[in-house]
């Protein structure tokens, strides 16, 4: 083939290794930025990359591990960027990871409330800034409009209810015709404790054998769970006739205080938790829990496929709550499979 003029020249052959190294340069730096782009959240069927801001209530409960564990491995599973905080059970340290999530400016913000109120001048921060909100597990309680785009959690309420109809039904079976009734509550003002403590409330609300002592707050805690129930049956003694715990971490602190005092719990004292977690329903095959209403922390699914939406303009459902069942001393209890949380 004919050189064109001047080819030879060494000056040109220079620059023709300069060119020749440039491009090398060019396709590996594609190639980088190809393989970045790929583990920094392009979705495996090739969704757009996602970064989303998820600030977590604490580690109070085998629940709430469970929860971060779900959200963390679903993240991965979509793709999707996770910045995740820990706010250690404070509210300020949540509105701080918001707003150090606003000046990151993430596509979305995801975040489990600890309560209900003081939300409003963080979440308008948020909209303004553009950025969607996904509320997960908890509620908010406002007075403004489109703060947030949707809760993805548990029906509370319901859980509240389906512990209260149990306990009728136990009543019924063991033909019971008084029951003094002490409720160990989760956080106040949070939208589990307020939601579980009034769906049990409404449920037993017409049965005249229902009498509740005294309600306390054991704020999720196992501690809590444990010091709430030494000063209960110190005020109350053996007229303590059931244990309604908001959290299986409480109900968990508070068995061993029924035993030291010489009762058996599941036996004189009836006892009734929320969550499902592991230790619990092993508890519960023991016999010293009678009944517990599950609620799932595995929520990061629905949580990564709103997210995408929202990145990408679609709308999405206000509210999806999960399936959820009740476990109790009622059925064939090694029908229970392994909880994985
Ligand atoms: O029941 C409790 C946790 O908000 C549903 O918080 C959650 C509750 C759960 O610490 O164990």
């Amino acid at each position: 083939m004919k050189k064109s003029q001047g080819e030879d020249h060494p000056k040109f052959r220079k620059n023709n290794g300069i060119f020749r190294s440039f491009r090398a340069i060019l396709c590996l730096f594609l190639a980088v930025s190809l393989i970045a782009g790929c583990q920094n959240g392009a979705g495996q069927k090739g969704e757009p990359s996602i970064l989303l801001g998820f600030s977590q209530i604490g580690s109070e409960s085998a629940w709430r591990l469970g929860n971060t564990r779900d959200i963390e491995e679903q993240a991965e599973n979509y793709g999707v960027s996770l910045m995740f905080e820990n706010a250690n059970q404070k509210q300020e340290n949540q509105i701080a990871a918001i707003r150090r999530f606003i000046a990151y400016q993430v596509d979305v913000i995801a975040f489990s409330p600890i309560v209900e109120d003081g939300w409003d001048n963080v979440l308008l921060e948020a909209k303004e800034a553009g950025i969607p909100v996904i509320l997960v597990d908890r509620d908010i309680s406002t007075e403004q409009e489109g703060l947030t785009t949707c809760l993805i959690g548990a029906d509370f309420y319901k859980e509240g209810l389906m512990a209260g109809e149990y306990l009728i039904r136990k009543a019924d079976s063991l033909g019971l015709d008084h029951l003094n009734i002490v409720e160990i509550t989760g956080t106040d003002n949070s939208t589990p404790m307020r939601q579980r403590q009034a769906g049990f409330a409404d449920a037993i609300a017409n049965d005249e054998r229902m009498v509740i002592l005294e309600s306390i707050d054991g704020d999720f805690i196992k501690s809590r769970g444990e010091e709430c129930m030494r000063s209960l049956l110190e005020k109350y003694g053996d007229e303590i006739d059931v244990v309604y715990s908001h959290n299986d971490e409480m109900t968990l602190g508070a068995l061993p205080e029924i035993e030291k005092k010489g009762l058996i719990p599941g036996k004189d004292i009836i006892i009734i938790s929320i969550d499902g977690g592991q230790d619990a329903i092993d508890v519960l095959k023991e016999g010293k829990i009678n009944c517990v209403v599950e609620c799932t922390p595995k929520l990061g699914k629905e949580v990564m496929e709103t997210a995408i939406k929202l990145k990408a303009g679609e709308k999405v459902e206000g509210i999806i709550h999960p399936e959820e069942q009740v476990f109790s001393d009622e059925m064939n209890l090694s029908e229970i499979g392994p909880r994985g949380y």
